[in-house]
């Protein structure tokens, strides 16, 4: 059976709708003198500045091996304070497949850190470290190093404590972020939002005309983050003004009939035939009317290994305020037999669960439909974006025919902060010419596309 589901697998590529992380940075070495060594006790590590938002995804590094065994290498992502890594323990690590590291040659090895939940925003600055288990005498993994320096980041190695890399090399890493992920307690507010509180309006303005001719960091109405405030960032306004926060979730109830504005997400070791999410007309709130609801059928491929899960995610934006959040859910079993793992249902928000409901467990009979719902009030919403996520998970193989099914997902305004206004009415931009630009960049019907980056 196991031969066909992966025969069956190949056959459906691209059915997950999953958006892709973007590259954040890309610093290639291109003229290596040879490569940091990584040893047992001592960690090469640089760092980066982060150029966009969301979820760290992803780490390349350029990295290279002798022929034999090179020991666990990991990969750490350290905290930076003062302009060094900080803390006696990384943030997050994770182990680099040996079998991914090219002998003799360097190449890009690809880290997958989005376990880290490690949400970073514009100039936010992090160190990559990688570190290793075997002994300086025996084979060894390298880190690529080049002559050329990378303005936005440190070189540093770890023996005991960090220094400062004493020749200064340059290492060959890339980063990628997922700006559809937003990790829990990171701010990320929309272009032109210079006040922060979810819209894009005059008062924005205000913001942007008292700091005019400021140059710095982290400067609010520094709107395309080059460090100053200048008629630049005037037009990023311009081109966001009369964005304002999201009211409710689109197509929670999948009445366009697919999973327009999700982001699909199919976990590890999880049988992505069956797993992928589709639609199917099915009364998953038990009001005896059939509606398009999501369906998956989850279960894992390896029974020693944890698995599996799907998600659904949205990016809202949000203002600052009380909201609930709510959605019904069913399992079905189209089965002979019973069983026990009808499947476990999270609603999540920014990647912490916010409400579940818990099936596996329960006997499901043959033919039997159990029915549950999700629904929470979360209060003190900060303003900003947020990932409104569900995730199905089910310790089982699939073969046993038992359905997931989602719908009516909903996120309801309890109270929702109004945008800030200033004693001063919002000004009209200075001239016709300039009105006519917000004007233009107002009268256009929000489209969600455009939220999105
Ligand atoms: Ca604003
Ligand atoms: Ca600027
Ligand atoms: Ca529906
Ligand atoms: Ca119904």
């Amino acid at each position: 059976m196991r031969c066909v589901f992966a025969a069956l697998i190949l056959l459906v590529p691209g059915a997950i709708a999953s958006a892709l992380p973007v590259v954040d940075q890309v610093n290639e070495i291109t003229q290596s003198v040879g490569g940091r060594i990584i040893y047992a006790g001592n960690s090469p590590a640089q760092s980066f500045t982060a150029n966009a938002a969301g979820l760290l995804s992803q780490v390349d590094v350029m990295i290279s091996r002798n022929a034999g065994d090179i020991g666990d290498l990991s990969l750490e992502i350290w905290p930076m304070v003062a302009g060094a890594p900080a803390g006696s323990s990384p943030a997050f690590s994770t182990p680099i497949n040996p079998d991914d590291v090219p002998i003799g040659s360097s190449s890009f090895v690809s880290v997958d850190t989005s376990a880290s939940m490690i949400g970073v925003n514009y100039g936010d600055q992090y160190t990559i470290a990688i570190n290793g288990t075997a002994d300086l005498s025996g084979p060894y993994a390298v880190w690529n190093r080049g002559n050329f320096d990378y303005q936005a980041g440190e070189r540093f190695d770890r023996s005991g404590s960090w220094t400062f890399d004493s020749t200064n090399f340059d290492y060959g890493f890339r980063t990628w972020v997922d700006a559809d992920v937003i990790p829990s307690g990171l701010v990320v507010l929309p272009d032109g939002d210079y006040n922060g509180d979810a819209w894009v309006s005059g008062a924005d303005y205000l913001v942007w005309q008292t700091s005019h001719g400021q140059s710095g960091t982290q400067l609010p109405a520094d709107g395309n983050r080059d460090g100053q405030v200048d008629q630049d960032d005037y037009a990023v306004w311009t081109s966001a003004f009369g964005l304002g926060p999201d009211n409710e979730v689109t197509n929670g109830s999948f009445d366009t009939g697919d999973l327009s504005d999700w982001n699909a997400v199919v976990g590890p070791n999880t049988n992505a035939f069956f797993g992928s999410p589709r639609i199917e007309s099915f009364d998953v709130n038990g009001d005896g009317q059939p509606s398009d609801a999501m369906r998956v059928r989850v279960g894992r491929l390896d029974t020693d290994q944890f698995g599996g899960s799907v998600s659904i995610q949205q990016k809202l934006l949000l203002a600052a305020g009380d909201y609930e959040f709510s959605a019904d859910v069913a399992s079905q079993s189209l089965d002979t037999g019973g069983n026990t793992a009808p499947g476990n249902y999270e609603l999540t928000l920014d990647g912490v669960v916010i409400d579940q409901v818990f099936l596996n467990g329960t006997l499901i009979d043959a033919m039997e439909v159990i029915r549950g719902s999700l629904n929470v009030r979360i209060d003190d919403v900060e303003a900003g974006y947020h990932t409104l996520g569900l995730t199905v998970a089910r310790g089982a193989t699939t073969f046993a025919a038992i359905y997931q099914f989602i719908d009516n997902i909903q996120m309801t305004p309890v109270s929702m902060a109004l945008p800030i206004t200033t004693s001063q009415a919002a000004p009209e931009p200075t001239s016709f010419i300039l009105l006519g630009i917000a004007m233009a960049a107002y009268l256009p019907s929000r489209s969600r596309g455009n939220l999105r980056r």
